[in-house]
């Protein structure tokens, strides 16, 4: 999949850093989680890589342990925010949904969820 994958003036890169507020509920030596700003369910979490890969499929094939790293913060932010239950989202490319292209699985939980979410 080909997204743009410039670090530069990247938001999630600015949050990572520090230069732009979020609600971090989260963190991990390679990852954080912060609130979505526009969420969808009671818990809606952004679990993010401090370093900079544009999608899922980037971050899997550079570095599958740092893939790992994030699966594991989503269950601790569903176990701390919520009752553990989660639903892990990776839209992957602007027909997919994606609009911010620094890799991030969205953890939704909090909430019986139905489906689908296409
Ligand atoms: P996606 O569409 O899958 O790329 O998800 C991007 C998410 O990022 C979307 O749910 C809204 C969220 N978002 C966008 N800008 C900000 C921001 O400045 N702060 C936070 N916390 N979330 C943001």
């Amino acid at each position: 999949m080909t997204t743009p994958t410039d670090s530069t003036n990247c938001l999630f890169c600015r949050i990572v850093a520090g230069e732009l507020p979020a609600d971090v509920v989260a963190s991990s030596d390679n990852v954080i989680a912060f609130r979505d700003i526009d969420p969808q369910a009671p818990v809606h979490v952004l679990v993010v890589p401090r370093a900079h890969y544009g999608d899922v499929a980037q971050v899997a094939a550079g570095d599958a342990d740092l893939l790992a790293e994030m699966v594991s913060l989503a269950d601790q932010v569903a176990g701390t925010l919520a009752d553990g239950q989660f639903r892990l989202i990776f839209n992957s490319g602007p027909r997919a949904g994606q609009s911010v292209f620094h890799v991030h699985a969205h953890v939704i939980a909090g909430e019986q969820l139905g489906w689908s979410p296409a």
